[in-house]
This record gives C-alpha cells, structure tokens and sequence, in this order.
C-alpha cells in the first residue's frame, strides 16, 4: 500500500514494487491520477490494483477506506507512508496558520490516521513492513522551514516510536530522508508558482522519485532478518539540508 500514488515518489514507488512483483493498493485525492496508475500498473505490471481515493487528513475516511478492503486485500505486506507536503517557505512571525495546519494535518496526523488503521492488521499476522517517508527536514531545520521541518522531526520521532511498538510482532520500519527531489513537491509548496519551484531545483542535479523509490524496493525486498532503520539521501550536490552546490547551466 503506497499513499500519495498520484504524483512523484509515491507514484515512482508504487511502479517500482509492480515491477517487483508486488500487487498494489494506491492512495490519493485525485481519481482520475489513481485510475491512470492503476490502468498501467495493470496492463504493463500485470499487478493487480485497488485503488483507494481518500484525504489522509479525514479519519473517517481513512478508516472507511481500510475496512472497504476484502479477503486478501487486507493482508498488507508493505505500508508506504508518502503522503505529504510542505506549504509555504515563511518565517515564522509571518507564517499563514492554514498553511501550517496543512501540513501538521497531512504529514503528521495523516501518517498516524493511516498507520493505526493499517498496522492492526500487520499485528494480526506478525508480519508487515512500514515505510515512512520523511526528510532530510526531520533531520536539521532550515531558515524559514520552521513547520514543516517541525512535522518532519514528528515523522523522524514516530518512526523510532513505531519500531520499539512493532518489535514484538515481527513488522519491521524504515525511515527514508531525501534530499532534494525533483517532483511536485515545490509547486504546492509556492502554490503552483512554477518559476520559483523551478528554481529549487536550478544548477544541479536533484533526486528523482524513482531514485527514491529504488531505495525503498531495496529496503523491502531485503532478506526478512535485515531491516533498514533510517536511511539519509540527497543528490551528490548536496551535503545537507542547506548546503548545495550549484553551478550555472546544470
Ligand atoms: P508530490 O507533490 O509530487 O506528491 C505528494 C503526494 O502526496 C501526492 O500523491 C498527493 O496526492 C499526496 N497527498 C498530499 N496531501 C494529501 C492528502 N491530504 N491526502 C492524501 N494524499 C495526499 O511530492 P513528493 O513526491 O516529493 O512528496 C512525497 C513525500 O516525500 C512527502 O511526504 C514529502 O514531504 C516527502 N519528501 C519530498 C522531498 C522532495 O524534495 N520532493 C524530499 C523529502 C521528503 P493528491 O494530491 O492526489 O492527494
Ligand atoms: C523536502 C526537502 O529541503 O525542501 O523534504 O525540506 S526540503
């Protein structure tokens, strides 16, 4: 199960485990994205798909959207937990509060929504990995990430929380932190201002989701024993949350 599968690495992740062998179910608000992937993932994985078109931000929906599951559907090996966002890049004296609430909900309250939804049902079975996508932002704070890097070090503490918790059921949790990755990410982070997205990424070479989503094919497909705790990726241009060299005409 892959959340935010519409779009950059979720979707990048949910090609990737196709390929593995892994049948899919992928989550996001926008159907229509859902329906492409599942067409694809169908007809050139040969990977059976449910699709799931739910906000990680309604409970209620979380959880009808789980209990919708039938039979094997339910057994979950593998949880991507991806949906999330940065809104905004303000100081916090002028920070807009919708914006924070945006990303508090999504990327912290979202994750868990999801996670106790699903995780009973790894519990059952003694058997599952999770996967939660935070960031080189859960990690290190940066000028004007106050935030969003707030909700990504919530991330960082959940996935240390949910190892000790999961241990004696056997599911393993692997915590990713990209760097910079070239997707939608800066677009809903400056509100569609494609120029300035454009220019998170000016002068080197960023990550891609399908870079990430090799990581976490990797991270599942190891043998059962080996569970990758925490796992720090940038681009070679980049040395950490705030130093990346750029040259000009990458
Ligand atoms: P994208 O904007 O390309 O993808 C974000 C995904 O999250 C979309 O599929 C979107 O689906 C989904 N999503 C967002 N809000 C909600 C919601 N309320 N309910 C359900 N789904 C939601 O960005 P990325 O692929 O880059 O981001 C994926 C994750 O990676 C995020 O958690 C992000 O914080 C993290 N990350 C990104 C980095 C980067 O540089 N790009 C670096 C480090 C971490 P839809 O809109 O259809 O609901
Ligand atoms: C996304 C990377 O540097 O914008 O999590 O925080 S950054």
């Amino acid at each position: 199960m892959v959340t935010g599968a519409t779009s950059g690495i979720g979707r990048a992740t949910a090609i990737q485990l196709a390929d593995a062998g892994y049948n899919l179910i992928i989550t996001g608000r926008r159907a229509d994205r859902l329906e492409e992937l599942k067409k694809l993932l169908n007809v050139t994985y040969k990977s059976d798909v449910v699709a799931l078109n739910f906000d990680v931000r309604n409970n209620v929906e979380v959880k009808e959207a789980i209990d919708s599951l039938k039979g094997e559907w339910r057994n979950i090996d593998v949880l991507v937990n991806n949906a999330g966002l940065a809104v905004g890049l303000d100081p916090l004296n002028e920070g807009i509060i919708d914006d924070w609430e945006r990303m508090i909900d999504t990327n912290v309250k979202g994750l868990l929504y999801v996670s106790r939804a699903v995780t009973p049902l790894m519990c059952e079975r003694n058997h599952g990995h999770i996967v939660n996508i935070c960031s080189t932002a859960g990690k290190e704070v940066y000028a004007n990430g106050n935030v969003y890097c707030a909700t990504k070090h919530a991330v960082d503490a959940i996935s240390k929380g949910m190892r000790i918790d999961m241990l004696k059921y056997g599911i393993k949790v692997t915590n990713i932190c990209p760097g910079a990755v070239e997707t939608e990410f800066s677009l809903v982070r400056f509100k569609d201002d494609k120029e300035r997205a454009d220019r998170t990424y000016a002068g080197y070479k960023p990550l891609t989701g399908d870079d990430i989503a090799t990581l976490i094919r990797f991270a599942v497909t190891l043998p059962e024993n080996i569970c990758i705790n925490d796992l720090v990726v940038t681009p070679k241009a980049q040395a950490n949350a705030t130093n990346i060299f750029r040259v000009e005409n990458k």
